[in-house]
């Protein structure tokens, strides 16, 4: 059994930290699992284009405020506690920060490694663990 606390990942390689959000990535490919599992706080007030064409992803919605919006069709949602979102379509979206951070718990299918951060398109490359 693998028990952890997400204060042993902050300060590490497997914490992530950009401008507009940090994630907290307490499970990894490594730990197969067949799936990744983090904590991401969205910085308020930041845009973020992300495009998981190679991931699956869910999102479930802790404390704070943003919104999504989808590319597609130009819907948006407002994201807070208890909202759950689910990527099924490999989703285009924006994803907003609103006033207060937005502190939310993800899984990915398939896993991520670690280090990944977006690309110019919003997307996540697929990698392997070694
Ligand atoms: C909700 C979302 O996709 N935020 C971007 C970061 C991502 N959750 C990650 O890498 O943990």
């Amino acid at each position: 059994m693998i028990v952890r606390h997400v204060g042993e990942v902050i300060g590490t390689d497997q914490e992530i930290v950009t401008p507009n959000w940090t994630s907290r990535r307490v499970l990894l490919a490594d730990d197969k699992m067949g799936f990744s599992f983090h904590e991401t706080v969205i910085a308020p007030g930041t845009e973020t284009h992300i495009h998981y064409q190679n991931h699956l992803e869910a999102v479930w919605c802790i404390e704070g405020d943003g919104e999504i919006e989808t590319i597609a069709d130009g819907r948006k949602y407002t994201l807070g506690p208890g909202v759950v979102y689910a990527l099924d379509q490999h989703d285009e979206h924006w994803l907003r920060g609103g006033t207060a951070p937005l502190r939310v718990i993800c899984v990915f299918n398939p896993p991520l490694t670690g280090r990944e951060v977006h690309d110019a398109a919003g997307v996540y490359p697929l990698e392997t663990a070694s």
